[in-house]
């Protein structure tokens, strides 16, 4: 008998991961309660000039006494899974075990226990842009030491909250950390040196993820039974011209210079793409840097991160159509490296921010993308979202459809072309300190009155159909017609 048109056919996997995603600075505020130090973005925020309207997450969604508040929002919402991350500095103000504050991991402990008891499942971040400020007076990711740093922190969290957390991912998205503090200077620490420490800093991030994970895998895995990898954030890119092979070639480097720079080491060679190694090195000559190496390389004397992401974990926000840079600079600089123009496509529909092109397809793109460039690994989509900027409409019909048009995406990714996709987290369950860009760009399911001392908490309308999407397993999504891909 044939079944009925509407039958829904459910793609998801019956244990995917329904999640929403929230960042300690982001959200929890209490900057300096209860024994917590500073890190680079209370550093950075208190320096005036850097941040619009020079907001700051001094207080934020007041998370750190609001908790209940938000596992009101996380249960309402019906998620399975939720994702923070830990203040580094909260747990040990000067970044070291020399001293763990109790009050930050009683924190914590309330939040995973209220979650494991509600039957959401925890996926912890242990860090997420936001280094120890004492750690940054030693030299911060640029300081070879800072692995070990990391790994000493790492293990204390895996020893204190393993029992409970199997999903962890180590530090969130390298690239833009290294490129927004230390190229383009528009995050903490705020610096522009260029072409130089953008290629440090990842690379001591990869090694300090690297390390932490050997660690896991050394004296934790066999006991605690949990997974451990990195977030890495992508754009999908395409030529602006395909038939210019100048486009297609500088499309290629793009990827390499956003994705494959990570994952190469990760799930490829064990090292940077040789794309990477020969442009960065072209550029050496024709510019006639003699400062150095300025891709490292990785030593044979510690953990490689070949093989140390026991998941593939995946930002994704937008798109970019590429073009062949013409224009050359007199000094080094990541994007003399790249040579490669981004540009925006005037069909894609810009959401609040303008680096963020509403894109969805790109991201099936990404994901064939990774599958068959990282041996097809579980993903988990970790972050995705869409930003309001302007008036509050709590109405917000086109981030509905944003996360209908994605997951619709997805789901053909999944049934389609095969990706073995196991979750997704939109970002984020409230709207929150959105960086440089303050409380001016939301991106919640949840709105927050930042005006209040209550910092109260409304669903927004993407809020319910998020939620009537969890409670469907993402069968009979809605879109609209001749959207989204074949
Ligand atoms: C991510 N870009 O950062 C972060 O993980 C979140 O903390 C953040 O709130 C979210 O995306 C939204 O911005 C990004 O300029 C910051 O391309 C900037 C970019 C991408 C991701």
């Amino acid at each position: 008998m044939a079944l009925p048109q509407h039958v829904p056919v459910q793609v998801f996997p019956q244990d995917f991961a329904w999640g929403a995603a929230t960042a300690a600075y982001q959200i929890e505020g209490g900057w300096n309660m209860d024994g917590k130090g500073p890190s680079i973005w209370d550093t950075f925020c208190h320096a005036k000039g850097r941040v619009f309207e020079n907001h700051s997450g001094d207080v934020a969604c007041n998370s750190y006494q609001l908790w209940d508040e938000d596992l009101k929002c996380i249960k309402q919402l019906g998620l399975t899974h939720y994702r923070l991350s830990f203040s580094w500095s909260r747990l040990l103000p000067d970044g070291t075990t020399s001293f763990v504050n109790p009050k930050g991991v009683q924190y914590y402990n309330k939040v995973i226990n209220d979650l494991i008891s509600n039957a959401v499942t925890p996926m912890v971040t242990l860090n997420h842009f936001d280094l120890p400020q004492a750690l940054q007076d030693v030299g911060g990711w640029k300081s070879p030491q800072i692995a070990d740093f990391f790994d000493n922190y790492a293990r204390f969290c895996f020893k204190t909250f393993g029992d409970r957390v199997k999903l962890w991912l180590t530090i969130n998205e390298p690239i833009i950390y290294a490129k927004l503090g230390y190229e383009k200077g528009l995050f903490a620490p705020g610096l522009k040196e260029l072409g130089t420490s953008v290629y440090l800093v990842a690379h001591n991030m990869l090694r300090a993820h690297a390390k932490a994970w050997h660690s896991y895998d050394a004296h934790f895995r066999h006991e605690q039974k949990g997974k451990v990898s990195i977030a890495l954030n992508s754009d999908w890119a395409e030529p602006l011209d395909p038939s210019l092979p100048g486009d297609v070639a500088a499309t290629k480097r793009y990827m390499n210079f956003e994705l494959d720079w990570f994952t190469c080491p990760l799930f490829g060679t064990g090292d940077y793409p040789e794309s990477m190694k020969c442009r960065i090195e072209a550029q050496n000559r024709e510019l006639g840097f003699t400062g150095g190496e300025r891709l490292p390389k990785f030593s044979e004397d510690e953990p490689k991160p070949l093989g140390t992401a026991d998941f593939f974990a995946l930002n994704y926000y937008t798109s970019r159509k590429v073009k062949e840079m013409t224009s050359c600079s007199s000094e080094v600089s990541l994007a003399g490296d790249l040579g490669a123009e981004r540009v925006m496509d005037p069909s894609w529909p810009v959401s609040g921010v303008s680096w963020l092109a509403v894109v969805p397809e790109g991201l099936r793109k990404l994901l064939k993308y990774i599958k068959e460039t990282c041996n097809n690994p579980a993903v988990y989509i970790t972050e995705n979202g869409f930003s309001q900027v302007g008036p509050v409409e709590l109405e917000d019909s086109d981030r509905c459809q944003f996360y209908q048009d994605t997951l619709l995406e997805v789901s053909k990714a999944v049934s389609k072309d095969g990706v073995n996709v196991r979750g997704y987290f939109a970002w984020s369950l409230l709207d929150n300190f959105e960086w440089s860009d303050g409380f001016s760009v939301r991106f919640g399911l949840f709105h927050v009155d930042f005006c209040s001392t209550e910092c109260k908490r409304t669903m927004y309308r993407s809020g319910k159909e998020y939620k009537a999407i969890i409670q469907r397993h993402g069968t009979n999504i809605k879109v609209e017609s001749g959207k989204g891909s074949k």
